[in-house]
């Protein structure tokens, strides 16, 4: 832990700020929904008394679906019973992947969103991991429109007289959570975060992957809720400037070799730190000719720092 606290501190220091870098986003547009082709309800063909993942039926609203375009965020549904297991999702529910206004008005980003109702149960959205690897001042957003409607407050227990809606990060290194929205402890119609759409956000660990999680728990099909536009996004990105100003480079980077080349452009005496992302030392030696034999490294996403006459910089290095 020490050692990643005094990763972090440093990669702070050799970070700049750039332009936004998008990491990974979906705005629930990956799958078309067509009537009577893929809409309607949700019929989970499952065991409602036992937790599992939900799949995808032919004929009805998607669920899950894998990430599409340049920044790729796919996302799977599963489902987790009462204590005293209810109807869960067997009953026939609208959930997943939507294109229904009639609640909502318009979507936050395109013309679908997805929705969570009537889990007689509890239903969780479990997004693909983020890769964070040599990325800084990272923000996680998440639009969200809770219906109108009369829920009932959350003593935490699992049951059929609680309505539950958590959002939240979970760190993929220290399973660290954080909640953009806890309903748990509260009665949602106290809260004022019904019938409109809310713009959540949080900042995120620097350079360490990690995870979406949506969690549902109603017991009515008036209770239901809309999520669309969800974003990572980074604002900094491992000294690109200073290597460019003096006259660094890494290349081949991403490399699938043995050698890579370290040049600047007075070319004197290098000491290279290689790091992984837990923030230890897997390599550490001098370079004189500006080559530097990585072949003890296993494919990854790694820090290397390079210092050269007192002046010090951070690269994201690739090995495939
Ligand atoms: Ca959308
Ligand atoms: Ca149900
Ligand atoms: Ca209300
Ligand atoms: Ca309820």
């Amino acid at each position: 832990m020490k050692k990643l606290l005094l990763f972090s501190f440093f990669l702070c220091l050799a970070w700049n700020t750039q332009a936004q870098f998008e990491v990974a986003i979906t705005s629930f547009e990956e799958v078309t929904i067509e009537a009577g082709v893929n809409d309607g309800q949700y019929v989970d063909t499952g065991d409602a008394a036992a937790a599992h993942d939900l799949i995808n039926n032919d004929g009805q609203t998607p669920v899950n679906a894998a990430g599409t375009g340049p920044f790729p965020l796919g996302y799977s549904a599963s489902y987790v019973p009462y204590d005293t297991p209810g109807d869960g999702l067997t009953d026939g529910d609208f959930v997943g992947i939507t294109n229904f206004t009639g609640t909502v008005g318009a979507y936050t980003d395109g013309t679908q969103g997805y929705q969570f109702s009537d889990a007689d149960g509890n239903m969780i959205l479990t997004f693909d991991e983020f890769e964070l690897g040599g990325l800084g001042d990272i923000v996680l957003s998440v639009d969200v429109f809770i219906q109108e409607t009369g829920w009932e407050y959350s003593d935490g227990a699992n049951n059929s007289s609680n309505d539950v809606i958590r959002i939240y990060a979970k760190n993929s290194i220290t399973d660290e959570e954080f909640d953009l929205l806890n309903t748990n402890g509260f009665d949602i119609d106290e809260l004022g975060i019904e019938g409109s759409w809310l713009s959540l956000n949080t900042s995120l660990w620097d350079g360490v992957n990690a995870q979406l999680f949506i969690e549902f728990r109603s017991n009515s099909g008036s209770e239901a809720m809309f999520i669309d536009n969800v974003r990572v996004i980074a604002d900094s990105v491992i000294g690109v400037d200073d290597f460019t100003n003096k006259g660094f480079t890494i290349y081949p980077n991403p490399t699938q070799g043995e050698i890579i080349t370290i040049s600047s452009a007075t070319n004197q005496r290098k000491d290279v730190v290689v790091y992984n992302m837990l923030g230890q030392t897997v390599l550490q030696t001098q370079v004189v000719n500006a080559k530097l034999n990585i072949g003890s490294l296993k494919s990854g996403v790694y820090m290397i720092q390079v210092t050269e006459d007192g002046y010090t910089s951070t690269e994201k290095l690739v090995v495939r």
